[in-house]
This record gives structure tokens, C-alpha cells and sequence, in this order.
């Protein structure tokens, strides 16, 4: 087997991953006023919520065509590769996963298994390092899309928003509009289930909403049956992010935990100063 790994532009990829020479990574689309930027090809995080909260429209994200991921497998088909694990974001927030089952057939000798991750970001970039390291290891294609639904059922994210109403507008909370009129004076923590964003608690102020992520990802981490690795992203909050990453690290000093940002297609769906939390079994 020849495999390659495909993921898309939300997984945030430390630079020791983004090299390795069989990922291969499709940029998702941003809208700005009209104007189609893909994600870290023509837009980077890099100066991205000035350009957001300066838009005059609602920005917008979209899927990659059908068009452009079909020409990548192609690609992929004349280098060499037979097989092909595409990872992608959660289907819960984007069509574009599910979608891909409609080309995956369409490539003469080539195998393409799209991976629902359920999730995105820096879980998701996990996912593809774990996926990458086992191909150099030599594990088949059964190992690693079996060690990926372990690190798919241990994974949990929760999520504290400087402004609900970018989540809201963008569709991608949900029950999200029949929550925000009850929340002038409270801070809501969200969390991925089953691949959807919901609510998780409503709590009174931010530093609680802080001091209850740090808590309950304790309580995953009890739970979780492998070891662990902890993320902190941040939408422009780097001071906050490096805090939290040192309060994780006071309290769970066994464990790593990077930090890393969001990109402008989820600093889009987000808003600006939004800080994640996950736990992802290694
Ligand atoms: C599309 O428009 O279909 C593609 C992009 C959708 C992205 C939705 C992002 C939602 C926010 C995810 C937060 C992740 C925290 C770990």
C-alpha cells in the first residue's frame, strides 16, 4: 500500500507535520465582502480578524469544490499512491466530509476513505500527525483507521466565545438562537457532541467559565482510558492561551499541553478572543 494522508486547511499542523512529504492539504474558502480567500494559501491567521471585523458583510466560509479536491486525488493517483485517508472536520459544522463519499469511487485503482474527525482544529491535526506516524511505522490501513476511532472517542473540546452571535449567524451552534436572548450576563462554556457545537453550561463570568474548562477537562482526563495530550487554541488571545497553558500545567503536570490558534475559517464561525479547550487521547 502507498498511502497518502488528505486533511483540509482547519487542522492546525505543527510545522514538523505541515512537512511531512505525504500530507497533502486543501484550503477551505473564507468570504470577505465577495471576495474568495483560501485558507493558508492567500489568507493566514496573521492580521485576519482586523480584515474580519473590518468586513462590511457578514463573512462567510464555504467547502472546496468537488472540482478541486477530485483533481488532488488525481494528483495523489499519478504520484503513486493506492490509497488515500481523507480527514477532515467534524460533520456536525460542514457538508463537506459526508460529501466527499460521492467522488470517493471515482478515482480508477485508487482507495479514498473519507474520515469524519467529529471535530477540528488542533484535535483534528492530531489525528493526522497519529495517522502519519503510524503509515512511518508501517501499520496497515486497518491499525490506523482503528487507532484513529480511539482517539476519536476520546476526544472532547470546549469552547468560551467573546461574542456568541458569530456562531449564531453562521448556523453552526446549535439551538444557538434560542439561547441568546437569555445571555446578557452569562458566559456560556460549549463543547462539541457528536460533532455538533451545543451549550454545556452556563456559568456567571468569564473567569469562572476559564476555572470550569480546566476543571472538566480533568474530569475527561480521569475518564480517558490511554494518555493524553491537551490543546489550548486561541481566536487572537495569545496572553490568555499561554495562561491557561500554565494553569493546565500547574494542575496536570504528567501531561503536555501546546498551544496553538484559529484560523480565519474558524476565527469566522467564532469571532475573535474565542479560546478552546481539548482533550485528545494520544
Ligand atoms: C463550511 O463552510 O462548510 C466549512 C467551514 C465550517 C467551519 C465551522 C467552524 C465551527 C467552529 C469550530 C470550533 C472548533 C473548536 C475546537
Amino acid at each position: 500500500m502507498k498511502l497518502a494522508i488528505v486533511t483540509d486547511s482547519t487542522a492546525f499542523l505543527p510545522e514538523r507535520v505541515r512537512r511531512h512529504p505525504d500530507l497533502f492539504v486543501i484550503p477551505i474558502p473564507v468570504i470577505l465582502d465577495g471576495k474568495v480567500y483560501n485558507e493558508d494559501v492567500d489568507i493566514q491567521a496573521d492580521g485576519y480578524y482586523k480584515l474580519m471585523n473590518e468586513s462590511k458583510e457578514f463573512p462567510k466560509t464555504s467547502q472546496p469544490t468537488f472540482g478541486e479536491t477530485l483533481d488532488l486525488y488525481k494528483k495523489l493517483k499519478e504520484k503513486g499512491y493506492d490509497t488515500i485517508i481523507s480527514i477532515h472536520l467534524s460533520s456536525g459544522i460542514s457538508g463537506y466530509v459526508n460529501n466527499l463519499d460521492s467522488i470517493k469511487d471515482s478515482v480508477e485503482g485508487m482507495t479514498i476513505i473519507p474520515y469524519d474527525t467529529l471535530i477540528t482544529s488542533m484535535p483534528m491535526g492530531h489525528m493526522v500527525e497519529a495517522a502519519l506516524n503510524m503509515r512511518d511505522a508501517d501499520n496497515s490501513l486497518n491499525e490506523i483507521l482503528e487507532h484513529l476511532n480511539i482517539i476519536r472517542a476520546n476526544t472532547y473540546a470546549y469552547l468560551i466565545v467573546d461574542d456568541l452571535n458569530h456562531l449564531v449567524r453562521g448556523g453552526r451552534l446549535t439551538n444557538g438562537a434560542a439561547l441568546i436572548g437569555g445571555l446578557l450576563k452569562i458566559k456560556p462554556v460549549l463543547k462539541f457532541e457528536d460533532g455538533k457545537i451545543v451549550l454545556f453550561e452556563k456559568i456567571r463570568s468569564t473567569k469562572k467559565a476559564l476555572r470550569r474548562c480546566e476543571e472538566v477537562i480533568g474530569e475527561r482526563k480521569n475518564e480517558i482510558n490511554h494518555p493524553v495530550k491537551l490543546y489550548v487554541i486561541h481566536g487572537n488571545h495569545l496572553e490568555l492561551a499561554k495562561k491557561e497553558k500554565a494553569r493546565l500545567e500547574k494542575s496536570y503536570p504528567d501531561i503536555t499541553v501546546e498551544i496553538g490558534h484559529f484560523g480565519p475559517v474558524i476565527g469566522t464561525h467564532l469571532g475573535e478572543k474565542a479560546l478552546g479547550f481539548a482533550i485528545c487521547a494520544e
